[in-house]
């Protein structure tokens, strides 16, 4: 009853979804288009959005936003591909209350918002967490009963002021160690283990009608952290406690998709759940390569398989959809390349991976793209240091030229290993003489000076 509200809901936007589907794709083109690219060529606009390949198999496929970026290309394409949005941060309880008393819902607001607006779920993530708490939490010497109602009153104020919005929250998050044990924390230190059965029954009196989740990592593949989580699900249900879904987040390593997965996945469906894959990202050593690519679509695609094969999997989400948005450079270093869109906005072989594996065809395959990112290194009050590196995987280039339009007026005053000019706003950069070449799994940068005033925003890069 829960999931056909839910779908229902979804349904009734459908149509205006279409019209701005075609005008974001329309828009995100210029980027796509901008790639260079070896043998047949690069993503097809007419490529049906994943939300919609997900919809006609039953399944939500959603994507972890940064709200302060839902504009421009990375808002078109969030709001076209993808059927329901995960705040990253936005509804932790250390952003919505950083001090004791004092909300900031800005940013979990202008996340709903723009799911509303684009006839999109949300996933509310995440009510009980050990982690990004505020500090005056974590700081402060607490009695348990003061500790109980701080987190029962936390629950319904944040779902409580969603209420009705949420598609499904994810209430408790990362509850277990490896060994399936519980995991220390404020609150089972605090409270005990009932912390998981008070905070899903408090959440349904908040919102009844947001499905309630328990989510966790490494918990994708039978084993001794996912029985833990499928044995505590069996008897929350026995207690009669509210728990409507599991969380598999699926924080993958390259060439690592547990064999169990699907099995897995059935096995908390037979207890009467939902399941959802939660924060998927699939990490690889760096530099990307074709062949680590093509390694990455395949498991892309294994993952979505195991989804679309279970009835009561219902949302498949990626944890940020593109390689600029990841959490996982800054975490693991050396490893990254981790979603399906690079740096630039592009489809990497991964984003047709999921697209398969929901039936959707790739018009024509992608076999390998040449992108360049812009980076300001560094800034000043008159001036700044940018940079342009170009990478090749799956293609390779001789020469190459790359284009960009300042929007704030910003101008070049010198640059290095590329030849740039400059006429009014048109800035454009060819190789040197000496590095023309960019092989397949290389990259090839250059550097420049520049002065601005009032803004300084990174304009979009084209390759051509
Ligand atoms: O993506 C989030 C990143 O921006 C934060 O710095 C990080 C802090 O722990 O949390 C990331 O999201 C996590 C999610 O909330 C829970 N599962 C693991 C995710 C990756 O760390």
């Amino acid at each position: 009853m829960r999931s056909s509200r839910s779908s229902s809901a979804s349904r009734s936007s459908r149509s205006s979804f279409r019209a701005r589907a075609a005008a974001a794709l329309i828009a995100s083109a210029a980027v796509i288009g901008s790639l260079l690219t070896a043998g047949s060529g690069v993503a097809h606009a007419a490529d049906t959005p994943l939300r919609d390949l997900g919809a006609a198999r039953g399944k939500v496929i959603g994507t972890a936003v940064t709200g302060s970026r839902l504009t421009g290309t990375y808002g078109d394409l969030a709001g076209a591909q993808f059927g329901s949005l995960t705040p990253g941060n936005a509804m932790k309880w250390g952003s919505v209350e950083p001090s004791r008393g004092t909300f900031d819902w800005a940013e979990a607001d202008r996340i709903v918002a723009f799911a509303e607006a684009h006839g999109q779920q949300v996933r509310g993530h995440t009510l009980v967490w050990h982690s990004q708490n505020p500090g005056w939490l974590t700081g402060g010497s607490w009695t348990p009963a003061e500790l109980r109602t701080l987190l029962r009153d936390h629950i319904g104020t944040e779902a409580g002021r969603y209420k009705g919005r949420i598609a499904a929250w994810d209430v408790v998050n990362e509850p277990f160690n490896e060994d399936g044990t519980y995991r220390s924390t404020l609150w089972y230190d605090g409270l005990g283990a009932d912390y998981i059965a008070d905070a899903l029954t408090w959440a349904r009196a908040a919102d009844p009608a947001a499905e309630l989740y328990i989510n966790d990592y490494n918990v994708e593949g039978v084993n001794a952290k996912s029985t833990a989580l499928y044995n505590l699900v069996r008897s929350l249900k026995e207690r009669g406690v509210p728990i409507d879904g599991v969380g598999l987040q699926a924080h993958l390593i390259l060439g690592q998709v547990p064999a169990t997965f699907q099995q897995n996945i059935q096995r908390f469906a037979d207890l009467g759940v939902d399941v959802a894959i939660t924060e998927l990202d699939i990490r690889m050593t760096l530099p990307s390569d074709s062949a680590k690519l093509a390694q990455q679509k395949a498991d892309y695609k294994a993952v979505t398989a195991a989804c679309a094969a279970v009835a009561r999997c219902v949302n498949l989400t990626v944890w940020g959809f593109t390689d600029s948005d990841s959490w996982v450079e800054s975490t693991f270093p050396g490893q990254g390349a981790a979603t399906p869109y690079d740096a630039n906005y592009a489809p990497k072989p991964a984003y047709y991976g999921i697209s398969e594996a929901l039936g959707g065809t790739t018009t024509p395959p992608p076999t390998g793209a040449c992108t360049a990112v812009y980076t300001v290194q560094s800034q000043w009050n008159t001036g700044f240091t940018g940079n342009v590196t170009l990478s090749c995987s799956g293609a390779s280039l001789s020469s190459w030229r790359v284009t960009w339009t300042y929007g704030a007026g910003q101008r070049i005053t010198q640059s290095w290993n590329a030849d740039c000019a400059q006429s009014g706003a048109a800035v454009s950069c060819r190789n040197a003489a000496y590095n023309g070449g960019v092989p397949d799994g290389g990259s090839v940068s250059f550097g420049f000076n520049a002065s601005w005033s009032g803004g300084n925003p990174v304009p979009e890069v084209t390759l051509g």
